[in-house]
């Protein structure tokens, strides 16, 4: 197989679950930071309809979107026990978590850092991409929050609506860590764990996060985290960095 490229943003959540999967398949890889803007561009070269990153290329395979990555490593890895998709509960776990924890950590996020402080999120997007796009991302810089605001639906409003939803799904994840268990889906490490993990590092920051050491969080996010550090599901975070990552 010719070595696949993994392409991703230093700042997104869903690369991180996606680049971890692929770091512990112990398939030899390229890893490449594109900048936001760059990445649709290389989408539409791919072919792709979506614009979105992670995606993966592996010979004459595009695999786009972090889920379907951990299914391209299931497929190319012979069945094994260090497998991240031991069970379907894996993967219902890992979808909800896609489509809530994920989208809503986001949004949570940038509506604040977009909105407030927009200079902290502009060395996250020209962190490990070529000179050529850092250079592109300070020409561009002045449209990116007018656009971001519009096209991802931020705003005071929005950061509290998400806000609510991520307790509650916080409330969800501490129930099931409540008996103790020290994975969230069956006796291993699974893709549940990965999407736990990454899609809220954003908010845990944990230290072994490969591209977080410079992520600064906005003044009402970072209290909220300090708050939310209380919660079993925090902690867990960094426990599973810190024994897996
Ligand atoms: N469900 C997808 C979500 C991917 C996603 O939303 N990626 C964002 C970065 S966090 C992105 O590429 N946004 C820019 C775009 O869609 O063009 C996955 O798991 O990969």
């Amino acid at each position: 197989m010719k070595q696949p490229t993994l392409y991703v943003f230093a700042i997104s959540h869903y690369c991180e679950k996606a680049r971890w999967a692929m770091d512990r398949s112990g398939i030899d890889y390229k890893l490449k930071f594109i900048a936001p803007g760059v990445h649709a561009q290389k989408a539409t070269k791919l072919g792709l309809k979506s614009s979105s990153v992670p995606i993966l290329t592996a010979g004459e395979d595009v695999i786009q979107g972090s889920s379907e990555i951990i299914d391209w490593i299931d497929r190319h890895i012979p069945q094994s026990s260090s497998t991240l998709t031991p069970s379907n509960d894996s993967k219902a776990i890992e979808s909800r978590l896609d489509e809530k924890t994920g989208v809503h950590v986001r949004r949570y996020y940038y509506s604040e850092a977009m909105v407030d402080c927009p200079e902290t999120v502009k060395p996250m997007f020209k962190k490990g991409v070529p000179f050529v796009q850092k250079l592109l991302v300070d020409s561009i810089w002045s449209k990116v929050p007018t656009m971001m605001i519009k096209g991802m639906d931020l705003g005071p409003e929005q950061h509290l609506q998400s806000k609510a939803i991520l307790d509650v799904e916080m409330d969800w994840l501490d129930g099931l860590l409540a008996d103790g268990r020290p994975f969230l889906a069956g006796d291993q490490l699974s893709r549940a764990d990965l999407a736990a993990a990454s899609l809220l590092a954003p908010l845990v920051v944990p230290d072994e996060h490969p591209t977080y050491d410079t992520l600064i969080l906005p003044p009402r996010v970072a209290a909220d985290a300090i708050i939310w550090a209380e919660r079993p599901v925090f902690n867990w975070v960094k426990s599973i960095y810190q024994q897996y990552r």
